[in-house]
This record gives C-alpha cells, structure tokens and sequence, in this order.
C-alpha cells in the first residue's frame, strides 16, 4: 500500500445478487460518509471514477432459479471488471464500493489480469462459496469466492480468468457457512479464521497468521463485507449474523494489514443504508478504510 499514493474510487450500485432492496445505495451512503475527506487527510490523491452502471431488475430473468438475474449479473461484472482494468493500467489502488458481494467477481477478474498469483483475504460472516448446486437461495452474492476459484456456472466463471489458489485465500469472521461450502473448505484445504478461533486466538495471532500464509503472494485483495462485524455495530446490512468481529478487533486487522503492505486493492460490500441506522455502516466502512491506509492515531 505503501508504495502507491492514489486511491482510485469506483462504485457499484448493484443489488441483483440478492433480495433486499437497498444496497445499490451503499456506494453514496459510503461516499457521503466521508471516504474522500478521510482519504485525503491520511495523505493520499484521490481519483473518484464515478459509479458503474447496473441494469434495473427485470421481471423476467432468462438464467436458472438458482441463479437470480444471472444475465444483469454478468452484464454488470464485465462493466465492472473493465473499471477496475482502467484503475490498474492507471496505477492507482483499486477501492471498489459495493453494492452487494457479487461485485467481487468482476474485482477479482480484473485483478487476475495484471497480477499472478494473488491473494485474497475474504472478511465476512459467510463463505461466499457456494454454487448453483449448493445454493440454499440461488443469491449470486453466495457465489464469488467459489467463482473466482472457477467454479460454478460458466456465465460467470467465464467474465475473468477466475484462477485465485486455494492456497492463497483466507476467511475471517466465518459463523454462518452452508453445508456446501464447509465440505468444499475441507476438500480444497482453504484458510478459515471462524469466530471460534477469532475468540480464542484473538485477532492480533489471526492476522500474524493471515499475513504468513500470504506472503509470497503478488498482492492480496482485501474483501470486506460488512457483515463481518458484529450486527449491533453494522446493521445495515442485508444478511446479517450474531456474534460478529468487534469494531476494535477490526480496527487492529486493518492497521495490521496496513503494516504488512501486503494489501494492493480492496472492496466494501454490502451496506444496505435503507437497512442501517443513521448511516453508521457506511461510517464504519469509513473509520475501517481509514486503518487500511494508514492511520496511525498518532
Ligand atoms: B454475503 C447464504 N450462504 O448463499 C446464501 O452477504 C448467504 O455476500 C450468503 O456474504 C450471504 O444465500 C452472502 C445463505
Ligand atoms: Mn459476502
Ligand atoms: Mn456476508
Ligand atoms: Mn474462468
């Protein structure tokens, strides 16, 4: 992070990967809470290349029931991914504002393109990796881990070279993962911090451990879904779970990760303002990407 002084901002008002109405309105709620300003306090250049633009719902999807607008999903994350692309030829930090998680698809695709071998640290209270087949919903918002492992249905998984390793991502804040996604945990041997062991390691030894499994990578992408935290701190969102990560405790991943420089591009996902109280998600959001970047406090 260190090594590059320009953020580049890009919004994403996307609400088709899943039901609630709402969060397509996460990327002006994060705005308005001040995310320039912050950015530039801690020293940065800040380039805001504006919203994507995202088809409306339709009343008729052409897709599969298990796979809600599947066609503006995909229409969306090539847009996307085209944006983030941009943002990566023009040297600057990627930080993508969501809208819902199935951005990350088009994020991650992007990101495959310039780099090899990178990494990814996905902070949420769920996997995000199911597949059509496994899905309890048919929500694309379940999905973009497993499609940036290249799984899943080729519409999507053919947006990008979706080819993130196993190896190379680590969950954080897991507590609520589908049958599915724990038995494709199992098999494919990926790094899980659930609540448990944020509880009982503390989370200064998961991110010391975070940082070491990843740091032979060419970069880590941080994936933040907000609800990760715990829902009494960030109820603007549209899943959310009990027993979330702390505030403090997510302050001190993120001024960790800072430290480690390892962290070259970053997503926040999921606010819902129409779900939130007072704008305080997307403060959070706020207050969170200030640590990422660097503030010290002193
Ligand atoms: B989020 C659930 N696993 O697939 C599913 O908010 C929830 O991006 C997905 O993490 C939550 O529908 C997706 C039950
Ligand atoms: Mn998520
Ligand atoms: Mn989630
Ligand atoms: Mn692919």
């Amino acid at each position: 992070m260190k090594e590059m002084n320009t953020v580049g901002i890009v919004g994403v008002p996307m609400d088709l990967g899943q039901e609630r109405r709402g969060v397509d309105m996460g990327p002006s709620a994060i705005r308005y809470a001040g995310l320039q300003d912050r950015l530039l306090s801690l020293g940065y250049s800040v380039i805001d290349y504006g919203d994507i633009p995202v088809k409306g719902r339709s009343p008729v999807q052409i897709g599969d029931a298990n796979l809600k607008n599947l066609q503006s999903v995909v229409e969306a994350s090539l847009n996307v991914k085209e944006s983030v692309m941009k943002m990566l030829k023009d040297d600057v930090f990627p930080l993508i504002l969501g809208g819902d998680h199935s951005i990350s698809i088009g994020t991650l695709a992007a990101i495959n393109e310039k780099r090899q071998n990178v990494g990814v640290i996905w902070y949420d209270a769920h996997g995000d990796l199911n597949i059509p087949e496994t899905s309890p919903s048919g929500n694309i918002h379940g999905m973009p881990l497993a499609v940036n492992l290249n799984l899943g249905h080729s519409s999507l998984t053919s947006i990008g070279a979706h080819k993130i390793k196993p190896e190379n991502i680590v969950l954080i804040g897991a507590r609520a993962l589908d049958e599915g996604e724990k038995e494709l945990i199992q098999r494919l041997g990926i790094k899980v911090f659930t609540m448990h062991e944020i509880d009982r390691m503390g989370m200064t030894a998961v991110i010391e451990q975070t940082i070491s499994h990843l740091k032979d990578t060419d970069g880590v992408h941080l994936s933040l879904d907000l609800d990760a935290l715990d829902p009494m701190e960030c109820p603007g969102v549209g899943t959310p779970v009990r027993g979330g990560i702390t505030y403090r405790e997510s302050h001190l991943a993120m001024e960790m990760l800072a430290e480690s420089g390892l962290i070259t591009s970053a997503e926040l996902v999921e606010v819902n303002p129409i779900l939130d109280d007072r704008n305080q998600t997307a403060e959070v959001a706020v207050a969170l990407a200030g640590s990422l970047f660097g503030d010290k406090l002193l």
